[in-house]
C-alpha cells in the first residue's frame, strides 16, 4: 500500500505532515504503558458509513485515484478549481473537475493507497464504539487518517471519512438517545460541526484556533451555534494564536460543563494533539504535562468516552502527549 508523497504547503508540494509514522509512535508509546488490551480493528459494512457520507462522495473516493490515473495524470491527485462563489455548483464528469467539487482544500492528496487506509481508519473508529456499546468506560480509536475535517460530501484537511461523526451516527442507530463529541483537536471540526448542525442528538463542542487565522478559516466562528432543532447544540471556543494551558483549560472547562448540561449516554473526544507547542503547523502552546490534566477533567464527567485520534504533527511528540491524555484519564477512578 502506498501513502501520499504530496501536500500542497506554501506553494511547494512538500511530504504530507499527516504521515503513517504518526501512527507508528503513538502505538510504541501505548505498547510500552499499562494502559490495557490492544484490540485489532474488526471490519464493518459500509452501512455505517452511508449513515454519514451521500453515495456519490463514497463512490469519488473510491475510484478517484484509478479516475486520476486513467485521466493520464503523472503525479497524486489533487484539487485545483473549486465551484466557488456564484458559480453553478454541479458534480463534473472529468476527474479534475470531480476532485475540485469534493475537495475543501487542495492540500490533501489521493493516492494508491488512500482508499485502503480510509476504509481501515473508519474499521479502528467503529472497533472502539461497538467496545464503549458493550460497556467499557474508555476506548481509544488510533484512527489514520484523520477524520473531522470531512463534511458528508467533503474531503480534505488530510481527512476524508469523518471516524468521529461516523462513530457517533452508529451509537445512535443502536438506540443512543444523545451522544456528544468534544474537539480538541488544534483545528476546528467543521465536518463534523456540519453534519449535525441541525441536531440535538449529537451535541458538538470544539476548540481551535481562531478561523480568521487558522484552517479551515471559513467555519469555527462562536456564533455558529446550530440550526432548527439543533440551535443551542453546537458550541464553538475560537481562541487566538500563543494561546497557552491557562487559557486553553477555561475554554475547556467551559465546553465540559455545557457537555454535562446535555446529559450525554457516550462522549466522543476528537482527539488532536496539535495544539503543542512544538508543532510544525499550528499556533497553541499546550505542553506535555497539559495533556494529563485534559484527561483527567475529560474523565471527571464519568461518561463512557472513546477517543478518536485526528491530528498532531510532531513526531516525536505525538505518542507521549496521546499516551498522556490516556493516562490522565485513567487516573481519575
Ligand atoms: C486533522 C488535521 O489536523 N488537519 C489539519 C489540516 C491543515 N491543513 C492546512 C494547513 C495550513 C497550514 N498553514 C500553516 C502556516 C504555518 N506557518
Ligand atoms: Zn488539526
Amino acid at each position: 500500500m502506498r501513502d501520499a508523497k504530496t501536500e500542497l504547503y506554501g506553494g511547494e508540494l512538500v511530504t504530507p505532515f499527516e504521515r503513517p509514522s504518526r501512527a507508528d509512535t503513538v502505538i510504541k508509546a501505548i505498547a510500552q504503558s499499562n494502559l490495557g488490551e490492544i484490540l485489532e480493528p474488526e471490519t464493518f459494512t459500509m452501512d455505517p458509513v452511508r449513515a454519514v457520507h451521500s453515495d456519490d462522495f463514497i463512490a469519488f473516493l473510491e475510484t478517484a485515484w484509478q479516475e486520476w490515473q486513467d485521466a493520464g495524470f503523472t503525479g497524486e491527485a489533487i484539487a485545483s478549481s473549486w465551484p466557488a462563489r456564484r458559480m453553478q455548483s454541479r458534480v463534473p464528469t472529468s476527474i479534475d473537475g470531480k476532485i475540485g467539487y469534493y475537495a475543501l482544500a487542495a492540500e490533501t492528496s489521493i493516492t494508491e493507497g488512500t482508499w485502503a487506509a480510509v476504509l481501515a481508519s473508519k474499521d479502528v473508529a467503529l472497533t472502539g464504539a461497538k467496545a464503549l456499546h458493550r460497556g467499557e468506560q474508555g476506548v481509544f480509536s488510533l484512527c489514520r487518517p484523520p477524520g473531522h475535517h470531512a463534511a458528508s460530501d467533503m474531503f480534505g484537511g488530510y481527512c476524508f471519512l469523518n471516524n468521529a461523526a461516523i462513530a457517533a451516527q452508529y451509537l445512535c442507530d443502536q438506540g443512543t438517545k444523545r451522544v456528544a463529541i468534544l474537539d480538541i483537536d488544534f483545528h476546528h471540526g467543521n465536518g463534523t460541526q456540519d453534519i449535525f448542525y441541525d441536531r440535538d442528538d449529537v451535541m458538538f463542542c470544539s476548540l481551535h484556533g481562531d478561523p480568521q487565522q487558522a484552517f479551515p478559516y471559513f467555519l469555527g466562528y462562536a456564533d455558529e451555534t446550530g440550526s432548527g432543532k439543533g440551535l443551542g447544540y453546537n458550541l464553538n471556543y475560537p481562541m487566538p494564536r500563543d494561546t497557552g494551558f491557562t487559557q486553553w483549560q477555561q475554554s475547556l472547562t467551559a465546553a465540559l460543563a455545557e457537555l454535562d448540561k446535555f446529559s450525554p449516554q457516550y462522549l466522543i473526544v476528537s482527539l488532536g494533539v496539535d495544539t503543542f507547542e512544538n508543532d510544525p503547523i499550528s499556533f497553541f502552546k499546550l505542553t506535555t504535562a497539559d495533556y494529563f490534566t485534559t484527561g483527567a477533567m475529560i474523565a471527571e464527567l464519568r461518561i463512557p468516552t472513546l477517543f478518536v485520534m485526528e491530528g498532531g504533527y510532531d513526531i516525536d511528540e505525538v505518542g507521549i502527549n496521546v499516551l498522556e491524555v490516556l493516562k490522565g484519564f485513567e487516573s481519575v477512578k
